[in-house]
């Protein structure tokens, strides 16, 4: 079935067949990028879970290599669960991962590399004494798990953190360790918020306030900021907050409490989860990897023998200009795919326009985008009550005065399937303005069993910015970022009709009384041509 295998990426990461989620215990080692990840062997569904393992010179050609740890222990017969990797000092690694037991108890466990001079880190050997933490007394024995990577105290102890939930608050369990096979925990929690429910993958590290580069996970001082990122078991998201750390007792309190996290920031406003950072001791960044699930039908999945991707790895920086968002940004080497461009400068979008944007095909593109609206009719608009929000709305079908306006990607030229990548202002009565930042799927297949939600969030534009897009458009699934990563919508589309040579990419503006000139270079993107192991 063409449209099936059409859905299957040129550029992200996966599996060459059977399911995938999380990532686990991303590093750098000795030249090579090291990913690990879910993986049910025998499905496209999730189960019989074990580490897949693939390397990469930059984080985007990959080549697979044989599993990494599989379920051969009665502390993880359930399941090899996530995980971290931390390099200690010395060079050596070692691995924390969630068992699921025979009894599916959640413990956690300790594996390192068989053969530390080997690059490719093939071969992993586990702790004979696992497991190395049990769930503490009380009800945790099944919400104990994904424990982070190891950052320093003043005191010269490795800290980690472990999801984990008392009722329907979400919690940061805390634990000191010197050789990671003692563990002392700590009173109190590394932070909780009510309501939340299990926190699932939780991850910890640091920003710089001032500069442009990432931190190493031990590092604390004045010029740095905490981030606690939790994924919701309940509501399948991946939110983050910025806040400050207090090493002493192993506390973190948010900047403000109603952006806290769990409740405040996601990293995404599409279908993005599970996610986690390392740090990149050979660019001196943070990096951020994503799993994207699938978003059409288990059966569809099935048939098609794989499922989910991973998001192109995201640097991911503090955002200076609002002090409360992050900055994720596709990390530069994707910028090695790029193959022939064009430009379209100035592009005048009437009120109620779609131009056509021939760039060839457009399966595998990267897209920069900028939009200037006209500043007087912005002026002259009248502000009302109302309060807009993308997943409520009538998706890019519904006009507005000052919106909305944006790109139609994965479109057939009838535009009968498209999917609209767009921009949505309001203006209270306040006179404010306020920007929203949206994905609409209502129209982008005319199959019924797929996601059709309309995306989207509050994106914050200050003054003198012009809104500005980045779109990666890669078969199945389009990233897209807005004001230089500030606001980022994954989503998995399955057209039927705009895929190979019928898949095109317009510009629209269906606002009303607004006038918007548009930008643009778009790049054709090559494949990046993910190799299988070779002695297989
Ligand atoms: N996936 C893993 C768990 C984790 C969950 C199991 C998050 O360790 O909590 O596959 O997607």
């Amino acid at each position: 079935n063409s449209m099936l295998s059409w859905q299957r990426t040129s550029f992200h990461f996966q599996p060459e067949k059977n399911w995938m989620n999380d990532p686990n215990g991303p590093m750098f080692y000795k030249g090579w990028y090291h990913f690990f990840y879910q993986y049910n062997p025998n499905a496209a569904v999730w189960g019989d879970i074990v580490w897949g393992h693939a390397v990469s010179k930059d984080l985007i050609h990959w080549l697979h290599l044989p599993l990494a740890m599989v379920a051969d222990q009665w502390y993880d017969q359930n399941g090899v669960w996530t995980g971290s990797a931390t390099i200690l000092p010395n060079g050596k690694i070692v691995m924390l991962y969630t068992g699921s037991t025979v009894e599916a108890v959640q413990v956690q466990n300790l594996a390192y590399p068989a053969d530390h001079s080997d690059p490719l880190l093939v071969h992993w050997v586990k702790y004979p004494g696992n497991p190395v933490l049990v769930p503490p007394p009380g009800t945790y024995k099944k919400d104990f798990r994904d424990p982070t990577t190891a950052w320093l105290t003043s005191e010269g102890k490795w800290r980690i953190t472990i999801g984990s939930k008392i009722n329907k608050t979400g919690i940061a369990l805390i634990y000191d360790t010197k050789d990671f096979i003692n563990y002392e925990k700590l009173d109190g929690v590394l932070h909780a918020v009510p309501g939340t429910g299990m926190w699932e993958c939780v991850d910890f590290f640091p920003v710089s306030k001032t500069e442009e580069n990432g931190l190493d996970t031990s590092v604390n001082g004045p010029g740095v900021k905490h981030v606690v990122k939790v994924s919701l078991d309940d509501d399948r998201h991946d939110y983050y907050a910025i806040g400050t750390y207090h090493e002493k007792n192993g506390t973190w309190i948010p900047d403000q409490p109603e952006i806290d996290v769990g409740i405040g920031i996601r990293y995404d406003y599409g279908i993005y989860y599970a996610a986690k950072t390392f740090y990149d001791q050979n660019k001196n960044r943070r990096v951020l990897w994503g799993w994207i699930g699938e978003s059409d039908s288990e059966a569809a999945d099935m048939k098609k023998g794989w499922a989910s991707v991973q998001s192109i790895p995201r640097t991911i920086l503090f955002d200076k200009k609002t002090g409360t968002h992050l900055l994720q940004w596709p990390v530069e080497e994707i910028e090695s795919l790029r193959l022939k461009s064009n430009e379209f400068n100035q592009v005048s979008l009437l009120p109620g326009s779609v131009v056509p944007l021939d760039v060839g095909p457009a399966t595998q593109l990267d897209i920069l985008a900028e939009f200037e609206i006209d500043k007087e009719l912005l002026k002259k608009a009248t502000g009302s009550n109302i309060t807009f929000s993308c997943s409520a709305s009538g998706g890019a079908a519904e006009r507005g005065a000052l919106g909305p306006f944006g790109l139609l990607v994965l479109a057939d030229e009838s535009l009968s399937e498209q999917t609209p990548v767009y921009f949505y202002i309001t203006k209270g009565s306040d006179g404010n303005l306020k920007t929203s930042f949206c994905n609409d799927q209502s129209r982008s297949s005319a199959a019924s069993d797929v996601n059709k939600q309309i995306y989207g969030s509050f994106l914050p534009v200050l003054k003198g910015e012009n809104l500005s897009l980045r779109v990666l458009v890669d078969h199945s699934i389009i990233e897209s970022f807005a004001q230089g990563g500030r606001t980022v919508i994954t989503s998995r589309l399955y057209p039927t009709k705009a895929i190979y040579e019928a898949a095109k990419v317009f510009l629209f503006n269906n606002a009303t009384n607004a006038s918007v000139t548009a930008s643009l270079k778009i790049w054709q993107m090559n494949s990046a041509f993910i190799r299988p192991y070779p002695n297989k």
